[in-house]
């Protein structure tokens, strides 16, 4: 059997427990008679590494939802792939993505889902084979705007699919401007707690902190930043684990990051771009911890990866400065560890990137603790 044919995503998601095997059948069928028995040779680690690759997809759910995608798609993304989910042909169509699914064709007839979750989420179980098909991979990013129908009420059940697929699932979704109506926020709310029962790592960004920072915008200019926001933080994350390895930082770091407090899906990320000196060095350090658009309780923070990015040049005391500020604004007890990246075209520019779990977002939390039972015929409409 050729390496290829044992690369079975589907299969290796589903049989996690067979490692080891899966090991033993390379060396074997890569046994080769001049080569040192007690030694590991290059073709035989050649092929673990095609085994080892992890596979990240990254998945939109609903208008929002695929409208990020197409935007990483047009910017390119590497080393993942992507898949739009929508009840909405129309919105579908245009976008762009690799993999496509319309989802309920029989109970939306390709229309969308007049904002009702309940139709999302009935479009979704209606498809429930196709999706589990294709939500095979080690890792699931999930995204889309809370507070519609397809996304709010899809999304939990693709977050469901993709778990019982043994995938790690990491959420990003926006929670909408107050702006938006008081039944769209009561939709967002039950999205997020269904959300947050399958998720291993969520992050809620709430459309409204954006006002704080860029002031009265309209509307669709929020969406455009907030678009901005999703892809940048999706590209990072999916970046740093394909990145692993290089200085310090591997998969199992990662994988650490990625895990519930309980009922809580936790989770920060902050991401800021230096100009180098000292002074800019502490601020944007504090700025990618404290990240204003998630405003994270920081003192929460359990695990802390760092990722300093800077061209060939890169001192070490600018990396050193950079820890020193995040380990002063997370507890003493909280783990840290710290990788560099070299890219040759950052110039002066270093970026610096926090990934960290502990801090459970307040929105989670009052959505997770709320008891409330949902009904769907208080929400429908807008
Ligand atoms: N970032 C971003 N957010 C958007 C955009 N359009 C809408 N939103 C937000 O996402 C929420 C859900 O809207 P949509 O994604 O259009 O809804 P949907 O999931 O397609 O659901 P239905 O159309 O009702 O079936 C809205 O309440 C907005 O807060 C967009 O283009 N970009
Ligand atoms: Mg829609």
């Amino acid at each position: 059997m050729s390496v290829d044919e044992l690369f079975d995503l589907a299969k290796l998601a589903k049989n996690r427990s067979s490692v080891r095997e899966r090991f033993n059948e390379i060396a074997d069928a890569n046994r080769n008679p001049n080569s040192n028995p007690k030694c590991d040779d290059d073709s035989y680690l050649a092929d673990l590494l095609k085994v080892l690759k992890i596979k990240s997809l990254v998945v939109g759910v609903g208008g929002a939802g695929n409208n990020t995608i197409s935007r990483l798609e047009d910017m390119g993304i590497n080393n993942a792939e992507t898949v739009n989910i929508n009840t909405d042909a129309h919105d579908l169509y245009y976008s762009n993505a690799k993999h496509k699914i319309l989802i309920g064709k029989e109970r939306c007839n390709g229309l969308g889902s007049g904002n009702d979750p309940s139709v999302g989420a009935e479009a979704a179980l209606e498809d429930k084979k196709r999706l589990a098909e294709i939500l095979s991979a080690d890792i699931i990013f999930l995204t889309c705007g809370l507070g519609g129908g397809t996304g709010t009420g899809a999304a939990p059940i693709i977050a469901e699919e993709a778990k019982r697929n043994n995938a790690i699932v990491v959420t990003f979704c926006s929670l909408p401007f107050k702006s938006e109506g008081t039944q769209r926020a009561v939709r967002a709310k039950e999205g997020l707690r269904s959300l947050a029962s399958n998720s291993d790592f969520l992050i809620p960004i709430p459309n409204d902190n954006l006002l704080e920072i860029v002031g009265k915008i309209p509307m669709i200019t929020g969406f455009k930043i907030m678009d901005e926001v999703l892809i940048r933080n999706i590209g990072e994350v999916v970046n740093l684990i394909n990145n692993c390895g290089l200085v310090n930082i591997d998969f199992a770091d990662v994988k650490r990051i990625f895990v519930k407090r309980e009922n809580y899906p936790t989770g920060l990320v902050g991401i800021a771009e230096s100009i180098g000196d000292d002074s800019d060095l502490v601020e944007k350090s504090k700025l990618a911890l404290n990240n204003p658009l998630l405003k994270p309780d920081t003192s929460q923070v359990q695990r802390c990866i760092v990722s300093v990015t800077g061209d060939h040049s890169l001192p070490l005391s600018k990396v050193d400065k950079i820890i020193s500020t995040i380990t002063d604004g997370i507890p003493e007890e909280a783990q840290l560890k710290f990788g560099v990246q070299n890219k040759p075209d950052m110039g002066s520019k270093i970026k610096i990137m926090v990934l960290a779990n502990g801090p459970i977002s307040p929105y989670v939390q009052d959505a997770v603790d709320s008891d409330k039972t949902f009904s769907h015929s208080n929400i429908v409409g807008f």
